[in-house]
């Protein structure tokens, strides 16, 4: 597209390089450029065409499983077309050279993996995984006889994406990893991410008052930079190389 570059204010590049701890919450956002819908998007958010509580929520799934099984195989098979973009390969760049990092995302794309970051904790779980709905355990493989949804090897329940729906639990370990990072950081990105999912979004106030730098990256906010807060309007895949150059 051509969308002019964001300009970064000086005090961001050097809090950037200066930071020891570096936390990061990403949303849909951030795989926006690698051709992902994001949810909200006015135009093409995904939760603009379809209800969430006809595909993701338990219910949904015990109303119409195959519904929801093909609508997530669909959107698996776009997701391992995807390819990682500028802006996950320079958040890869930070861990890097920063002391500790911890990648928080709410993605189930699986594309900060394969941009290189190593620190990822999936708070929505991924797309590529598969769990059975009845026992809530992984299931690695199962027969393809054309069933739509499988079902599970041990038990013959229903098999699932391993993803975390609306009115579930988020992975409760991880979620707490997450707390601590936000606690821990001296610098806390919020990126490409509406923040209107709880709990992920309550981390960056919980960064915020435990005294972080907090940066949000974002298509709709207002520009702002003060030494504590800076916002920046603009894509991530650009804008986010700028501040690793
Ligand atoms: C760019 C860009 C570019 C675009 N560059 N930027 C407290 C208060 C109110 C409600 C609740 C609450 N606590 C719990 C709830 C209920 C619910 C909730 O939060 N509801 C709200 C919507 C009101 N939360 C839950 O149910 C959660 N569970 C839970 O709380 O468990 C405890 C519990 C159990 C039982 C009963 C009650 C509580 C679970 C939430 C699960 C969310 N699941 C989904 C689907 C995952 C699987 C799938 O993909 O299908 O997760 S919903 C969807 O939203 C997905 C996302 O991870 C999540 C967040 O969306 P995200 O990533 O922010 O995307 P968008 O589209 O919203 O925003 C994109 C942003 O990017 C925009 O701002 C753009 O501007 C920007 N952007 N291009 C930079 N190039």
């Amino acid at each position: 597209s051509e969308q002019a570059a964001v300009s970064i204010p000086q005090g961001l590049v050097e809090a950037v390089r200066g930071a020891k701890n570096v936390a990061v919450l990403t949303g849909a956002g951030i795989s926006a450029e690698s051709g992902l819908p994001t949810f909200r998007d006015p135009q093409t958010g995904l939760w603009e065409k379809f209800r969430p509580e006809d595909l993701a929520t338990p219910e949904a799934f015990q109303r119409n499983p195959k519904l929801v099984w093909e609508w997530y195989a669909h959107r698996r098979e776009l997701m391992g077309l995807a390819q990682p973009n500028p802006g996950h390969a320079a958040l890869a760049a930070i861990e890097r050279h920063a002391a500790t990092f911890t990648l928080i995302t709410q993605n189930i794309d699986g594309l900060h993996q394969r941009a290189g970051s190593r620190n990822v904790l999936e708070l929505h779980g991924n797309i590529a995984r598969t769990r059975c709905f009845e026992e809530d355990t992984l299931v690695e493989s199962w027969s393809a006889n054309g069933e739509v949804p499988p079902h599970c090897p041990r038990c013959g329940g229903l098999l699932r994406p391993d993803v975390v729906w609306f009115g579930e639990s988020l992975p409760e370990e991880t979620f707490e990893q997450a707390l601590e990072a936000a606690i821990f950081c001296d610098l806390f990105f919020s990126i490409g991410t509406s923040g209107l999912v709880e709990p992920a979004a309550s981390l960056t106030e919980v960064a915020r008052r435990a005294g972080a730098t907090i940066v949000v990256l974002n298509l709709e906010v207002e520009p702002l930079a003060s030494p504590d807060l800076y916002q920046l309007n603009g894509p991530a895949g650009q804008t986010l190389p700028e501040l690793v150059r």
